[in-house]
């Protein structure tokens, strides 16, 4: 039998006992199993990070230091010793649904802010690796921590039918595209007051991507990649998953009215301004 000589190798498999991150996990998988259901994830589509920093104490993030150095190709100074668990690259989401640990990595930046210590999940099969989207990822989730914001997720999916919408010229600003949400479904104003940002194509995974999502996130808890697919972020899956799902439906009865041939009518201009006062007065969720 192998005995466990390393003191810090326990605590590294010990990161996925904690009672927070099973439940997590759990959620990981109620999660992907609808992303998957709604076909927003197709093959290994859609990614997401969470930041557990506060989940564990210093002394035991420290201890992650022994796992493998990674350099960053950013810098990202206000996330030094912060703990993120994210998907893994190449992750199906139908599979995590199954097996969320099987597909996550928990990414622990070192104290230069420029390179991280990785902890695969399923640590029998082999090292999981974190998303194309890293740089996005981290990249949101400092502007979070600079903001004091409450959100700890960020959620990556290809939603179809924002990606649909974004392929119709009618719809590639962000007032327009704004405004067609507004109109369809007034629920939208609801949870988005503020909108989406629209970030015209740009090529998936680079850094150009991820600075542009970070202009518009300042603003915005929601974004539309022009052709490619949304980011949302919220305190937790479930709520950067809600905020992707009621915007689908926005667009959802817009095309089926289009399916009909016919025109929708949509909310008025003075409709929506008077929603919107209505729903400033009231807090989400009622
Ligand atoms: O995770 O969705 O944008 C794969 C992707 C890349
Ligand atoms: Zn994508």
């Amino acid at each position: 039998m192998t005995r466990n000589r390393d003191p810090q190798m326990n605590f590294t498999n010990g990161l996925f006992q904690k009672v927070e991150i099973s439940k997590m996990l759990n959620e990981m998988a109620g999660i992907a199993q609808y992303l998957w259901e709604k076909g927003w994830a197709e093959g290994s589509a859609g990614n997401f990070s969470i930041n557990v920093t506060g989940m564990f104490s210093d002394t035991e993030r420290d201890s992650l230091s022994s796992n493998p150095v990674i350099p960053l190709s950013g810098k990202y100074p206000d996330l030094a010793r912060a703990l993120f668990l994210i998907s893994g690259t190449g992750t199906r989401m139908r599979e995590m649904a199954d097996n969320p640990m099987g597909y996550v990595c928990f990414v622990y930046v070192g104290e230069s802010g420029s390179d991280y210590h990785l902890i695969a999940g399923n640590q029998d099969e082999g090292s999981v690796k974190p998303t194309s989207e890293l740089a996005t990822h981290l990249g949101i989730q400092q502007l979070l921590i600079q903001q004091k914001s409450t959100a700890k997720v960020v959620l990556h999916a290809h939603v179809t039918e924002l990606i649909a919408l974004t392929q119709l010229p009618a719809f590639k600003t962000e007032e327009a595209i704004n405004s067609l949400f507004w109109s369809m479904h007034p629920e939208t104003m609801l949870f988005v007051p503020e909108g989406i940002g629209f970030i015209p194509y740009t090529i998936p995974g680079t850094e150009t991507i991820a600075r542009a999502t970070l202009q518009e996130l300042g603003r915005h808890k929601a974004i539309i990649w022009e052709k490619h697919g949304c980011i949302a972020v919220g305190a937790n899956l479930a709520e950067a998953f809600d905020i992707l799902d009621i915007l689908a439906k926005s667009a959802k009865i817009y095309f089926l009215c289009k399916s009909t041939g016919i025109d929708p009518e949509g909310l008025s201009a003075a409709q929506t301004e008077t929603l919107r006062t209505y729903y400033s007065g009231l807090s989400r969720g009622n």
